[in-house]
């Protein structure tokens, strides 16, 4: 076989656009009480106690912090979700989110 034989690429690799993630962001407050958060995101976002408290604690600190990513959709279902958990017992807790880079 000549060292110049080009074997061309039979299988088509089509390119697909990855949709662009998007941020949960938890918001502090002042009223919400620190076990409500941290019960908050074990249901909504399925993080064991030690990381929801991990979360819900720089929040605390911050005043924000980063719960998660995931496609537009269900970042704005969940934060929506779980924004009304709180204020279905009267707390003011919010979620918002927000376009990855
Ligand atoms: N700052 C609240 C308190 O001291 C607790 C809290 C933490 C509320 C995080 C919201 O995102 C939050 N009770």
């Amino acid at each position: 076989m000549p060292d110049s034989l080009i074997i061309p690429r039979t299988k088509v690799r089509p390119k697909t656009e990855r949709p662009k993630l998007h941020k949960v962001i938890l918001l502090n407050d002042d009223f919400t009480p620190r076990e409500f958060v941290v019960t908050v995101l074990k249901a909504e976002f399925h993080v064991g106690e030690d990381l929801a408290h991990k979360i819900m604690i720089t929040a605390h600190r911050r005043g924000v912090c980063v719960v998660a990513v995931f496609t537009r959709d269900v970042a704005e279902t969940k934060a929506t979700r779980a924004t009304e958990a709180g204020k279905a017992k009267g707390y003011p807790l919010q979620f918002t989110t927000e376009p990855e880079e």
